[in-house]
């Protein structure tokens, strides 16, 4: 069984492709929280809902978020009343967060609402929020302190960051269905996506007790690179890296976990920067990551799996 910790557009892609790979009950996703927010009244979670969508094969896939074929009319209704509009929610997107809010009204986890959700979409593999507490990226910026979808939508992501808190995440615990994954004896091995480390991996490490109980499960664990020829594929990966003022690699990302991971994988087109990996001791493949179709992402997978379950543990990081 395969852990995937994951968020964003990048990261669906590698977990569509594991899903390809995997037998249905042998991976389990840890989605980032940081992105949700509650909006119109309604629970919105992005990050489970791009990967939901994805993996039930009704993902807008150009547009990297929301579902296919939508309609817009309660935004557009919402409109001519005055509503907020910033935020563009689709009809049926809607109804997943109707659906969801009656859940939540009736008093399920956050763990229990994603397990009810991904069986009406018929989804097989676990998606799970990272925690069952509220955790929410506040991104703090030449323009002020703004709520995540205050940056990335409403802003664009234009505004230079200077600091990310979690909030939240000094209190909240791992989801029980992770827990339940690093004490499985099939656990294999932990995969992070090709996610924005900052905005979609960090929330999930900064969870009290994630990274003891990632290390304490004694399999080996593997970061795919979202920087690929120094740029990030979508996103503000490589903006937030110079705004932090990290060079922009796969090296720097592989050194941003450097106390957590044991292996990572590297785009091709660095590999002149493996050497310098494998010397911070960290076991480095290089393999394409760019995915332009669903038959690279099940190759992508494929090969991820094969380099994790060859990548010795490394000893003497804390847990
Ligand atoms: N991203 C946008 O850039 N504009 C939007 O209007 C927008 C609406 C939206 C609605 C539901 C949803 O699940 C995601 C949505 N996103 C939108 C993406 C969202 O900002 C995510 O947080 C990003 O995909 C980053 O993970």
């Amino acid at each position: 069984m395969i852990l995937c910790l994951s968020g964003g557009i990048g990261g669906a892609k590698l977990v569509l492709g594991l899903s390809c790979v995997l037998e249905p009950n042998a991976l389990v996703v840890a989605v980032n929280t940081g992105d949700d927010f509650v909006h119109l009244g309604l629970e919105v979670w992005p990050d489970f809902d791009t990967t939901l969508y994805t993996l039930a094969g009704v993902a807008n896939a150009q547009q990297g978020w929301g579902r296919e074929g939508e309609s817009w009319r309660a935004m557009d209704a919402l409109r001519a009343l005055g509503g907020e509009d910033w935020f563009n929610l689709g009809d049926k997107d809607i109804a997943l967060h109707l659906f969801r809010a009656q859940l939540r009204a009736e008093g399920l986890t956050a763990n229990a609402c994603a397990s009810v959700i991904r069986e009406r979409f018929g989804v097989a593999p676990i998606i799970t929020p990272a925690t069952d507490q509220a955790v929410r990226t506040t991104v703090h910026t030449d323009k002020g302190a703004l709520s995540f979808q205050h940056y990335f939508v409403r802003h664009r992501a234009e505004p230079a960051i200077f600091r990310l808190d979690y909030e939240g995440a000094a209190t909240a615990r791992l989801s029980p269905v992770i827990h339940a994954a690093l004490r499985d004896p099939s656990l294999e091995a932990i995969i992070i996506a090709p996610s924005n480390p900052f905005l979609s991996v960090d929330p999930i490490l900064a969870i009290h007790g994630c990274r003891a109980a990632l290390r304490g499960a004694g399999v080996p664990i593997v970061a795919v690179t979202p920087i690929i020829a120094a740029a990030a594929v979508k996103g503000p990966t490589a903006k937030i890296m110079r705004e932090f003022g990290l060079p922009v690699s796969g090296a720097a990302v592989a050194a941003h976990y450097n106390d957590l991971i044991d292996g990572f994988v590297l785009d091709r087109t660095e590999a002149n920067d493996r050497d310098a990996i494998e010397a911070s001791g960290v076991t480095c493949a290089v393999e394409q990551t760019l995915m332009h179709d669903d038959a690279e992402k099940t190759e992508l997978a494929a090969r991820v799996l094969a380099f994790a379950k060859i990548c010795v543990k490394r000893q003497g990081l804390k847990q």
